[in-house]
């Protein structure tokens, strides 16, 4: 004889409880530590890094290959440091890009074929899918300083409220200086009561930092990380907040 079947609550609840997963399980293995200290002063926002604040954090290598053939350093080399005051993160980005490339100018199509300096940034460190809703956001910077997701509307939308973003050309290289308002998986599109959050020493939150380079073609030419993707589809930090790596902001 079969054993008593369970209870259709008891069989509901299972269904609607989703185990807990420890971290280790909502993270992919081999993850970034990166470490933000705090600013003291705030950085201003011009593509000049002459603030003392960007002298205390260690620059970060935008080194994993996701997409396209293998590349010279001259045509693309990047790494970045991010520092934090009570209000925002700050992202410090230094980029070789042989050739500036924005074929798109509409800001809301195809953004991620042109040259982009894309963050993504996960404010509970959940990891978990972040496609069409807040659990993430990955903020795609254009090179008109405009920061771009997917809405929870499954549509393109402009994030630039969010993000003060600006770079200049120095030398052979692209400083971009960016400010970011963090908000957490609350945020409502097109809300009138979203607040940013207030930051706290101690905090840790999901990031990773990609660029995608496009020196003239239709798609982009190759999109290179920050982190690791050891197994799956690479380019799939836009879905998967697992593959960040782990920010913590320090004194
Ligand atoms: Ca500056
Ligand atoms: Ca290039
Ligand atoms: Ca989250
Ligand atoms: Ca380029």
């Amino acid at each position: 004889m079969p054993g008593k079947p369970a209870s259709f609550a008891g069989l509901l609840l299972l269904a609607l409880s989703p185990p807990a997963l420890a971290d280790d399980v909502r993270h992919s293995e081999g993850r970034s530590i990166y470490l933000a200290p705090h600013a003291g002063t705030q950085p201003v926002i011009d593509g000049t890094a002459d603030e003392a604040a960007w002298a205390r954090a260690q620059w970060r290598d935008i080194n994993y290959r996701w997409l396209g053939p293998p590349h010279t350093p001259e045509d693309f080399s990047g790494r970045f440091k991010v520092v934090w005051t009570e209000d925002r993160i700050y992202l410090l980005g230094e980029f070789v890009d042989d050739i500036l490339y924005d074929a798109h100018r509409n800001p809301l199509v195809q953004y991620w074929d042109d040259d982009t300096w894309e963050i993504f940034l996960d404010e509970d460190h959940s990891g978990g899918n972040h496609q069409f809703n807040h659990n993430a956001f990955a903020y795609h910077l254009s090179l008109d300083n405009r920061a771009i997701d997917i809405g929870t509307d499954q549509k393109a939308r402009d994030y630039s409220h969010h993000v003060e973003s600006r770079w200049r050309q120095q030398d052979d290289r692209i400083v971009w200086e960016v400010a970011i308002d963090v908000y957490t998986d609350a945020y409502v599109d097109g809300g009138s009561d979203n607040r940013p959050m207030k930051l706290e020493p101690g905090k840790t939150m999901g990031l990773m930092v990609a660029y995608c380079d496009n020196d003239g073609s239709e798609l982009r030419e190759n999109f290179i990380g920050s982190e690791s993707v050891p197994s799956g589809p690479k380019d799939r930090g836009w879905i998967d907040a697992g593959l960040f790596g782990t920010l913590t902001l320090t004194k």
